[in-house]
């Protein structure tokens, strides 16, 4: 596709998107979160976008029904704590409802398992949860008042690809120092709001026909435009290994990504391969390290490439 068909795609899927929700404010924690909101804020701070979980495709206006991409946020909530312990500031774009940050070790429904009832009128946390639910309030209330943690949720493709654009836009200015870390799982297909049924589809009228437009690759204007310094790393899940790397190449080459994290959907919490322009590399879970996880040496591997490209930048600069 030539970029002045893609331009117009990209243009008129924006223009047809319900409006962002509170748009101005989010500009404004953003510009804040990467500008001030920190003990040591200056020009030479990294600071990685981090996406995460699915996004959704809405089938009506007053949506009853979606499409939905398969996410569960494991891998953005746990490369977001990496990011933070190597000492990038993380704006995490995450699904609602998807694995958050410093929650792992916290069972899945902590509200309701983590209490317990002290008397009639007070509650306390259970003796066997407290400490998780301490090591969890305690890592995260540093990362949020430390300035290193920006959280931003998203549900449908259409407020993802706009705070996506919007993130992209406030980073610019930050050039090699910011990393897009693009784990999210983004739909490929949607139905345009415009000619989205408004209410409920009614099942009495037989099957349901309904045509997806192709959702426009983004990917190309983020590298290009958006943000064109940045280093960016987006991901590819496939299903069948057979394809896998050659898919992901394709990315590499076609995005022009910096790399390309291939992992399939059944060992994507043991290993994946980082696919780069000199080459792949295997990345592996420490299975000798109880709880090790695959994202701790995939992060460190990252860390060290964005410091390759940006010292790269600045002798190129000099
Ligand atoms: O969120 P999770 O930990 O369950 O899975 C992570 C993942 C497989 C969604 C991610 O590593 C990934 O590959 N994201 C891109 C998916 C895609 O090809 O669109």
């Amino acid at each position: 596709m030539d970029s002045a068909t893609l331009h117009e795609e990209i243009h008129s899927f924006f223009e047809s998107a319900p409006p962002l929700k509170e748009s101005a404010k989010i500009t404004d924690k953003l510009n804040r979160f990467i500008h001030f909101d920190s003990p040591s804020p200056g020009k030479g701070r990294r600071v990685v976008c981090v996406t995460s979980g699915g996004t959704t495709v809405p089938l009506e206006q007053r949506c009853v029904r979606y499409i939905d991409n398969f996410s569960s946020g494991h891998r953005g909530a746990a490369s977001t704590e990496y990011f933070i312990k190597a000492g990038y500031k993380v704006i995490l774009l995450y699904r609602r409802g998807t694995c958050q940050p410093y929650c792992s070790s916290l069972p899945e429904d902590p509200l309701l398992e983590c209490f317990e009832l002290a008397d009639d009128s007070d509650f306390r946390v259970r003796q066997s949860h407290s400490e998780a639910v301490k090591g969890a309030i305690m890592n995260h209330h540093a990362a949020v008042a430390g300035g290193l943690l920006l959280k931003l949720p998203f549900t449908t493709i259409f407020e993802y690809l706009q705070m996506l654009r919007i993130i992209a836009s406030s980073m610019k200015s930050l050039e090699y120092h910011a990393m897009f870390y693009l784990a999210a799982a983004v739909s490929d297909f949607y139905v345009p709001w415009k000619s989205m049924a408004e209410h409920k589809i009614q099942s009495a009228s037989g099957p349901l026909d309904m045509r997806l437009m192709q959702v426009p690759k983004m990917l190309s204007v983020l590298r290009t435009e958006w943000s064109p310094s940045a280093f960016c790393i987006s991901f590819k899940l496939e299903t069948d290994s057979k394809i896998l790397l050659e898919k992901a190449n394709m990315a590499l080459k076609k995005y022009k990504m910096h790399s390309v994290v291939a992992n399939e959907l059944l060992t994507r919490k043991e290993e994946v391969t980082v696919v780069t322009e000199n080459g792949n590399i295997s990345v592996r879970r420490d299975k000798t390290r109880p709880g090790s996880e695959v994202e701790d040496p995939l992060v460190e591997l990252l860390v060290k490439k964005h410091s390759t490209y940006i010292n790269d930048a600045i002798a190129q600069d000099l």
